[in-house]
């Protein structure tokens, strides 16, 4: 336990350090995401808002798995959670995230991101619309690490994600 704690507390002080020098573009006219609370660089008042062209150009990565919600493995690309921290300049460990249905869950950031996790945009190759729980959706490399199959960690997969608040 004590152990897990420092690593946390490790990760978030690589993302903090990183994101010290960087400024986020000027407020998106069109966001699809908003990120409140303990930021470093917001870019309005209302907080840091991307639009999709901010988000895909944070750093995307790609993650192949099977999900609970979809047949086989699909391959998903968007922006790593920790780019959007970085970019952020986030200063919390708990991520108070939102959807669209205003479902909302309370986010372990240290466990996301020692697991690469990512808010994908695109689902074998094809943009997630707001049917197919985009546009934004947060999805965990489950089929390499078999102890994210369970329910708890099913509840983390928020999609049509709308408002980070960081804690
Ligand atoms: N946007 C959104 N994401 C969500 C939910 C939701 O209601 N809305 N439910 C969560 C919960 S509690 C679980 S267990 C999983 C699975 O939901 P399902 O059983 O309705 O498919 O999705 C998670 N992601
Ligand atoms: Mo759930």
């Amino acid at each position: 336990m004590r152990r897990r704690f420092f690593l946390d507390l490790a990760a978030m002080a690589v993302v903090a350090s990183a994101s010290a020098a960087s400024a986020l573009a000027p407020q998106a006219s069109n966001p699809v995401l908003i990120v409140t609370g303990a930021i470093a660089n917001p870019n309005s008042q209302d907080g840091a808002l991307f639009d999709e062209a901010m988000l895909m150009a944070l750093g995307t990565s790609t993650i192949r798995t099977t999900t609970p919600w979809t047949d086989g493995v699909v391959e998903f690309v968007g922006p790593t959670l920790a780019s959007l921290l970085e970019a952020v300049g986030a200063k919390g460990t708990v991520l108070h995230a939102v959807a669209v249905n205003d479902y909302a869950i309370d986010l372990d950031a240290g466990e996301l991101l020692r697991y690469g996790a990512m808010l994908a945009m695109k689902q074998d190759g094809k943009a997630l619309s707001l049917r197919d729980r985009g546009p934004l959706w947060l999805v965990l490399p489950r089929e390499q690490h078999p102890e994210l199959m369970d329910e708890a960690h099913n509840a983390k997969w928020i999609w049509q994600l709308k408002t980070i608040e960081i804690r």
